[in-house]
């Protein structure tokens, strides 16, 4: 492994400031309260923090939508603060990488302020403006320049009155799409990225930065997208997925930005393909370390899609991560995660919550993830098994995303309970409840009222507890992270998906080819036995019974890990096992 390939054997943490701890009691987290809380994170046993955006921020996307992207927000702290947060994550010999949302910035961001100025202004280019569709004035629906359904509900296209032209906002209105096809936009953020790397920061995780390329056509157009079937809009998914320029764009701030350092890059990428992903990844392309996939968190969406959520049928998740286990083997690199701030919590969504299952299943869950070949990202609180959200009403929710389909639907005359059943599930505030530290009033988290409601079940999950007890969740994913950085074969083996069609058990082997050499003594060409890692998981709250062909040696070789200490032995080529019972076996 080459110095600067570190990441490859490295796990990632991700903190979602306004929700992880909360030093000033305003109930929302901060960088005083994330300093305070380091030691819990180090002794976890990761090696780099990724820090969702502490950016100056009107907040309509938590953050996401930046206004100033080299000064931290007021709710955060202060630059001094976060100078103190990356020494103090160095000293415990952690990295620290930041989140790059440079798709859009804020309404309120200067760029856009003068670009909204007018259409003299010499940053009107630096954004998508668009008059409206011919034969329309403009500010009426179906006046947009195009029919692209945003991410977040409603139209891509928000009319600005004074000087009588549309811009693009993929996301919400107040997260206008910048023009990357204009080199000073692309300049911009090459100087603001060099000027985090020289604060000390090792690297970017970079927000859907597979949309900043638009196919626009050589008149300027941006084309229309298919119809979506009972909503006035079409999907523009089309003409902004890894669209004709990304892999150039990537190319260029690479070499613009972090060639020469020793950095981790992860580009988000929402339908993203493994041949893409590949070419993203490629070392030789030098674009990007590695990228998050959307796949596998598709595989439970029913026709609906997001919000039609289904139970999970289990070879689907196998043969989704088997495809991109193999499709990355001999170029590219492959993330891994189950959780981030946008996702439901793992446990909830694909394991079992019940006080009966929750920790055995959060743990197997782990298990799963964490054996495969990538970089694993750990989301704060999955590592206490911490569960959905469970609001009650619509009232309680934060996340524009939720809220914004919720009116959308209700106004089109669709059933708010309904709306409401589909949302609870996969809402991105299940992710982001506050921080379950203790026990005590608001879990720790705050000393004031906490911005979105703690869950009740704080008082039995919290991290003192885990800390604590040493068959706790916390403590099995600090064992994953310490086989991680122990065994090459974690790292390096390749992948090999066990019996596919099984409704209940993830199995699979990592195998390192033996080492070819020749004998001292003899001369004669020595072969070594191959490594085998076996992780075999049921994945049901039932118990399950596999014939694990050929694979009795496997199943003889060392537990490395287990969740059920009493498990049964394997007899031959048979095992049996627990409801969620799941082993890492060496051999
Ligand atoms: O998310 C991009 C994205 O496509 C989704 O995860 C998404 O927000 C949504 O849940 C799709 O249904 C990134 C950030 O992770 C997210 O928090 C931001 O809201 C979004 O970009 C815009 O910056």
């Amino acid at each position: 492994m080459r110095h600067s390939d570190w990441w490859r054997s490295a796990v990632v943490y991700q903190i979602y400031p306004r929700s992880f701890a909360d030093s000033d009691g305003d109930g929302i987290g901060d960088l005083r309260g994330i300093l305070s809380h380091l030691d819990h994170i180090a002794e976890l046993g990761v090696d780099v923090i990724w820090l969702s955006p502490i950016y100056r921020s009107p907040h309509d996307d938590n953050g996401y939508d930046i206004a100033d992207y080299q000064d931290v927000d007021p709710s955060f702290g202060t630059l001094a603060d976060l100078d103190e947060l990356i020494a103090a994550v160095h000293d415990r010999g952690m990295k620290l990488v930041m989140d790059l949302v440079v798709n859009h910035t804020s309404d309120e961001h200067a760029w856009f302020e003068e670009s909204r100025s007018g259409p003299d202004s010499p940053k009107r280019d630096w954004y998508w403006w668009r008059p409206p569709r011919p034969g329309h004035t403009g500010g009426e629906e179906g006046a947009e320049p195009t029919n692209w359904h945003s991410f977040f509900s409603g139209s891509t296209w928000e009319w600005d009155e004074a000087s009588a032209e549309y811009y693009l906002h993929l996301f919400s209105r107040k997260q206008p799409d910048l023009n990357w096809e204009n080199v000073e936009v692309r300049q911009a953020v090459h100087a603001m990225m060099r000027w985090w790397l020289d604060r000390g920061v090792d690297g970017f995780r970079m927000d859907v930065i597979n949309l900043i390329s638009k196919a626009v056509q050589p008149d300027g157009d941006l084309p229309d997208g298919v119809a979506k079937p009972g909503t006035r809009f079409g999907d523009g998914s089309p003409f902004y997925t890894c669209g004709p320029r990304n892999h150039e764009f990537l190319r260029e701030m690479h070499d613009e930005v972090y060639a020469d350092a020793a950095v981790l890059t992860v580009g988000e990428m929402p339908g993203v393909t493994i041949d893409e992903a590949r070419r993203f990844t490629d070392p030789e392309r030098r674009e990007v370390n590695m990228v998050f996939t959307f796949e596998h968190m598709g595989v439970d969406h029913g026709p609906g899609g997001k919000w039609d959520s289904r139970p999970l049928h289990l070879p689907d998740l196998k043969l989704n991560l088997a495809a991109w286990q193999e499709g990355l083997a001999d170029q590219g690199w492959n993330s891994l995660y189950w959780n981030n701030h946008d996702q439901p919590r793992i446990v909830s969504r694909w394991g079992d919550d019940s006080p009966e299952h929750r920790v055995a299943s959060a743990k197997t869950l782990g298990t799963v993830l964490h054996m495969l070949r990538g970089t694993p990202y750990v989301y704060q609180g999955e590592e206490l098994g911490m569960t959905n959200a469970n609001l009650a009403s619509i009232d309680e929710y934060r996340d524009i995303e939720s809220l914004n389909h919720y009116r959308e639907q209700v106004a089109l005359g669709a059933d708010p309970q309904a709306v409401l059943a589909g949302i609870a599930p996969v809402s991105r505030d299940n992710a982001r409840t506050p921080m379950q530290w203790d026990a005590g009033p608001n879990a720790g988290f705050t000393t004031g009222e906490p911005w979105l409601p703690v869950t009740p079940n704080h008082v039995e999950v919290n991290a003192e507890i885990v800390r604590r007890d040493p068959d706790s969740v916390f403590h099995h994913y600090r064992r994953l992270h310490e086989l991680r950085h122990t065994l090459p074969i974690v790292t390096d083996g390749r992948f090999r998906l066990l019996l596919p069609e099984h409704e209940q058990v993830f199995a699979y082997l990592r195998v390192l080819p033996g080492a070819e050499g020749v004998d001292v003594a003899t001369g004669s060409g020595t072969t070594d036995a191959d490594q085998v890692l076996l992780v075999v998981a049921n994945m049901s709250s039932e118990l399950a019974t596999v014939r694990l062909e050929g694979l009795v040696n496997a199943l003889a070789g060392d537990v490395l890990l287990t969740t059920h200490d009493d498990g049964a032995p394997a007899v031959g080529e048979r095992l049996t096992l627990a409801p969620w019972e799941s082993r890492i076996v060496l051999s």
